[in-house]
């Protein structure tokens, strides 16, 4: 098969940041992988594979490799090779003797987005890997950043053939769940050439593309199940159709009892109504707030939207968050009240 380097290769910037990344790898006897707090396919699935690439340029020895997450990760990830050896946090602050590490690698966001994990960043040289468009604002001893990637797991796909490294069905496995994972099953806009190409390397190692995006992407547990139903249950319209919300009441949630991950995903099937142009999905938390994730098709830039209920919500243009105080009731009005008078601007 034809390289995918040989079509699309790294420019100067991305190879520099390369080299020394091999090289830190080489200096380092104890090296800490993480990845960002909000563990999902795409950080996972990166994170295990810098795992087996770091292992290979260290002759094939994980010894002194380290992957530690801010939670455990997600039940749907666990068949993956190796996540049985990423450890969250409270595990690892449990540990007796703890290696002091002389290098950390963050995946898919900056080591500010590593939630507890961060503080073992401090005091040592650290490495990015993402493909985020607002990059960390951190130093990085090394910063291999592709804004071109569809997601961390095709940037990572690019490092091993540069280093030129095997990858073998295993690692595919991790790759291609973050690649389907960020785009969507190839669906997001940022779905390049590009990146089929390195996915059709990723299926010519056999990996059953079918089973393990069923096992790690779409499943759900029955919880879930129960959330979707009251989901479609609760959901609205306004009079034009354009806004489509519904919500998940705190009672309603303590009745399910869902698990972590559970909710991932779910606004999807709010957004999936034709003619629906701002979606919301309201959660309610304890202690008078309410969680809400925003879509949009196009007119309304829900990051900023998110961002003017709570300076401290955000996100993308498209897809975005916040979190405001007050009962589930008021806040749905209000917030579906706005968003109608930005529609009609
Ligand atoms: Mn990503």
């Amino acid at each position: 098969m034809i390289k995918v380097s040989n079509v699309f290769p790294f420019d100067s910037q991305l190879q520099s940041e390369a080299d020394k990344f091999k090289k830190l790898i080489a200096q380092s006897k104890q090296i800490l992988i993480s990845s960002t707090s909000t563990s999902d396919g795409d950080s996972i699935g990166a994170q295990l594979g810098i795992y087996a690439l770091v292992a290979a340029l260290k002759g094939g020895k994980t010894d002194g490799i380290w992957m530690v997450d801010h939670s455990p990760v997600p039940n749907r990830y666990g068949f993956l090779k190796d996540a049985d050896k990423i450890l969250s946090i409270q595990d690892f602050d449990k540990l007796e003797s703890k290696p002091s590490f002389d290098l950390g690698i963050t995946l898919d966001g900056g080591t500010e987005r590593t939630g507890d994990v961060r503080k073992l960043f401090e005091k040592i040289p650290a490495v990015l890997v993402d493909h985020h468009a607002v990059g960390s604002p951190l130093e990085y001893a090394s910063r291999i950043l592709d804004l071109e990637a569809s997601s961390t797991c095709e940037l990572v796909y690019h490092l091993f053939e540069y280093f030129d490294m095997p990858v073998n069905k295993e690692i595919a496995e991790s790759l291609y769940i973050g690649i389907v994972f960020d785009t969507g099953f190839f669906k997001h806009s940022l779905t390049k050439p590009r990146t089929h190409f390195v996915a059709s390397h990723l299926v010519e190692t056999g990996i059953d593309f079918s089973k393990i995006s069923d096992k790690a992407l779409l499943e759900r547990t029955w919880e879930a199940q129960q959330l979707l139903k009251l989901l479609l249950n609760n959901m609205e319209k306004s009079n034009d159709g354009r806004i489509v919300s519904s919500h998940w009441s705190l009672a309603e949630l303590n009745k399910i009892n869902p698990r972590d991950g559970d909710q991932e995903g779910m606004i999807n099937q709010l957004y999936y109504l034709e003619g629906s142009e701002a979606i919301a999905l309201f959660v309610e938390k304890d202690e008078g707030e309410v969680k809400i994730s925003f879509r949009s098709k196009g007119k309304v830039n829900v990051a900023e939207f998110a961002r003017s209920l709570n300076p401290d919500g955000g996100g993308h243009v498209r897809a975005a968050g916040c979190v405001m105080k007050g009962s589930l009731a008021d806040v749905k009005l209000a917030v579906v009240k706005k968003l109608h008078s930005l529609l009609q601007t």
